[in-house]
């Protein structure tokens, strides 16, 4: 096998920057003719017909009672929090993108951080009892990569308890547990529709709820809590899709099962080029759910693959190879959430493994087989290698 890498001198693999991911978009000529009716009809926001529809639409598809669309995942998940009417302390992951914790804070509520299991790398269901104090409202996990966390431990404590649970369901767009669409679970569920995810409006974010009030209550505060002109029934807040965003959503949900069967094949590929790699591990997905492939990440363990995650991100990018470090640094280690009591498991040693060890590797439906090829190829060879580029990366710190 040449050495034939980017970081010891030759060409990069990729001569165009390969991202993460890529946003699904609809055919073109779709999204004009759809935004022609919008624009004749001069309804662009407030509650209009193309909002309405996805919801509906979302409904069905989910099998749920009631669904609220919003202009982002991060106010979905604020507004899901305040609908609830919680305080004083939510249990969460700190394993997570910053926007779980903050909706969280926004609240003026604490944000307590529980350890996550170092498989499946949502939080530890088994750990989560010893942090419930007098203070407790809810318990707010997250489906990390959109792997469902363990649900079934989770409603037990919480009934145990009287909790409520909310679901940070970003990932989870189409994930099945237990035979049951994700959004079936826990009082609320919160999905974003952010250009990264699996089914996109561009930005937006949803809640799904199994309660008409609290419905109600989310439509209320997304629209400055204004329920009809002679009603202001709480200080609510502007957090509405608009129209364009929900015809585009309608557009590209036509294009989420196959984006998922594409995402699939090239996920298995992955899996099959990698595992004998001595030092990656892959997440353990829950043996209960059908997955929706929304990421594909390994964890590096550089005792056994030579080099550590960071020298192989550092590898990678010179390679054009644009992985990402989801998610780094762990919220419980940002300032404002350390120097505050916030953070009451000072070990979360999991977590804290998980997140130096973890990297993202480029997925997403418009990638060819041949790319996981060459991106997988070039991971083995940093395997290989790592003794020499361990040298070379020495060198170019002593240079920087
Ligand atoms: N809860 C969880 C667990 C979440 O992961 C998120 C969001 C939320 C809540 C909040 O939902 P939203 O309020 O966002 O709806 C990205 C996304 O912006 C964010 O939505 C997502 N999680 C997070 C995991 O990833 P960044 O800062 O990594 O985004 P960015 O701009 O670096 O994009 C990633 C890559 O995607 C780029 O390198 C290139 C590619 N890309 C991105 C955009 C925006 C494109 O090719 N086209 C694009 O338009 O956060």
């Amino acid at each position: 096998m040449s050495n034939s890498l980017a970081i010891l001198g030759d060409k990069p693999s990729f001569s165009k920057p390969l991202y993460v991911t890529l946003p699904s978009v609809p055919e073109i000529s779709s999204f004009v003719e759809v935004s022609k009716k919008i624009f004749d009809s001069r309804w662009l926001t407030n509650d209009g017909y193309y909002v309405r529809k996805l919801e509906s639409v979302l409904k069905n598809r989910m099998r749920i009672p009631y669904c609220s669309v919003l202009c982002n995942g991060t106010l979905a998940l604020e507004l899901a929090i305040r609908s609830l009417g919680l305080k004083g302390e939510i249990i969460t992951t700190p394993f997570t993108f910053v926007a779980t914790a903050h909706a969280i804070s926004r609240n003026g509520i604490r944000p307590i951080f529980c350890d996550i299991e170092k498989d499946t790398y949502n939080i530890d269901a088994s750990k989560i009892e010893e942090l419930i104090t007098s203070k407790t409202s809810a318990i707010l996990p997250v489906h990390v990569f959109g792997n469902p966390c363990d649900i079934k431990t989770i409603e037990i404590i919480a009934k145990k308890y009287s909790l409520k649970v909310i679901y940070d369901a970003a990932h989870a767009f189409d994930v099945k547990y237990m035979g049951n669409n994700i959004a079936q679970y826990g009082d609320l569920s919160v999905f974003s529709f952010h250009a990264t995810k699996i089914f996109n409006t561009l930005e937006g974010g949803a809640v799904s709820c199994k309660s008409k009030e609290i419905c109600r209550a989310i439509k209320d505060l997304r629209n400055f809590g204004i329920r009809s002109e002679e009603e202001i029934v709480c200080s609510g807040t502007n957090a509405k899709m608009n129209e364009l965003q929900a015809a585009f959503g309608l557009l590209n949900l036509s294009k989420v099962t196959k984006g998922i069967n594409k995402r699939k094949k090239l996920y298995n590929r992955y899996v099959s080029n990698l595992n004998d790699i001595p030092g990656l591990l892959f997440q353990k997905i829950n043996n209960d759910a059908t997955y929706n492939y929304a990421y594909f990440t390994v964890q590096v363990s550089d005792n056994e693959f030579g080099l550590n995650r960071d020298d192989l991100y550092t590898c990678m990018r010179k390679e054009g190879v644009m992985v990402r470090k989801y998610f780094w640094p762990l919220c419980s280690n940002l300032h404002f959430y350390k120097a505050s009591i916030f953070c009451k498991n000072k070990a979360l040693s999991s977590a804290n493994l998980i997140s130096n060890r973890i990297l993202s590797l480029p997925l997403h439906e418009t990638m060819k087989e041949k790319d996981v090829d060459v991106i997988s190829r070039t991971i083995r060879l940093c395997n290989t290698y790592s003794n020499k580029i361990i040298i070379k990366l020495n060198k170019l710190k002593r240079y920087r």
